[in-house]
């Protein structure tokens, strides 16, 4: 699928409020251990209500997005070694493949062979549980939900390889509404793996967008047209790209209007999505209840 948005007038990233969130009981973060959680400030829920997202850098160090990359890239390697054993079928001329419980999404021609999303993640590795659960993300997303407790509705890595393809305009909400009766109540986060730079497809928002409901569709004749945002639906104004640090972490409403650009840069710029649910609810892939903190 191909963006068909017109180059967007990118505003700076801004930082609604920024803030170190702190300790984390994961054994990859013995040096950090000390310190407090944050929960989300009274600021940072104002910006979540009227611009629908929120930006903490720092959340996470470098030392602990190392390991984790490395966890990423031994898995990733793992489960495209194993693609041929799965179903293979095409969307709109890109790849998929369902490899027992997960979905492998491949890049378009020329980067065939490159995983672009890989679904549900967490199943994959126990680190990557353990940073679902992580408090710096947990007490945030109890208040985002408005629950004492959380669970995992899905995960996700995005890949993006130099080269990689953009991720056109859409909310998530059009996608869920079939398997979730809470829509309001699934936040995701965005944890960036790479620091991300200019050209390098950084994440886009378009800010408020989650106010008017679900957008009107794309009609363009393809597959998936139902799920992307129609270009008329987007102001270009309000678009906000991050181009952020790795280890920052991006909280977005699921009415959010999001994509990003394809990446020009020589750099991977991945990232971990996560979305979150009251407890006690099953996942939107395997139906699994996948409890959080
Ligand atoms: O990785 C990105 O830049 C955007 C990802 C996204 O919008 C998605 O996976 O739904």
């Amino acid at each position: 699928m191909s963006d068909p948005a017109p180059p967007p007038s990118l505003r700076a990233t801004q930082q609604i409020a920024s803030s170190t969130a702190g300790a984390e009981l994961s054994a990859m973060t013995p040096r950090i251990k000390h310190m407090m959680p944050e929960a989300l400030t009274e600021v940072e829920m104002q910006s979540y209500e009227t611009q629908g997202y929120i930006l903490r850098r720092g959340v996470f160090s470098s030392e602990e997005i190392e390991q984790l990359n490395a966890v990423i890239d031994l898995l990733a390697a793992a489960v495209v070694a194993r693609s041929h054993e799965g179903h293979e079928y095409h969307i709109d001329g890109r790849r998929f493949v369902d490899l027992n419980d997960q979905t492998l999404q491949f890049e378009p021609a020329p980067f065939e062979q490159a995983l672009r999303v890989l679904e549900p993640a967490h199943p994959l590795s126990s680190a990557l549980l353990t940073l679902l659960k992580d408090v710096r993300l947990v007490r945030p997303m109890r208040q985002l939900t408005g629950c004492e407790h959380v669970s995992l509705w899905t995960d996700k890595i995005n890949f993006k390889r130099p080269g990689g393809s953009e991720f056109g305009w859409h909310q998530d909400a059009p996608y869920w509404m079939h398997d979730a009766a809470h829509l309001t109540q699934l936040p995701n986060v965005m944890v960036t793996l790479d620091d991300v730079g200019p050209g390098s497809g950084g994440f886009r928002v378009v800010q408020g967008s989650h106010q008017a409901g679900i957008h009107a569709a794309r009609n363009d004749g393809s597959q998936l047209e139902g799920f992307y945002t129609h270009n008329d639906e987007v102001d270009f104004s309000q678009v906000v790209e991050f181009n952020e640090p790795a280890g920052s972490a991006i909280f977005f409403d699921p009415f959010l209007i999001h994509g990003s650009a394809h990446n020009q840069s020589g750099k991977r710029r991945r990232a971990l999505i996560a979305t979150y649910q009251p407890a006690n609810l099953p996942t939107l892939k395997t139906k699994r209840v996948v409890n959080l903190g």
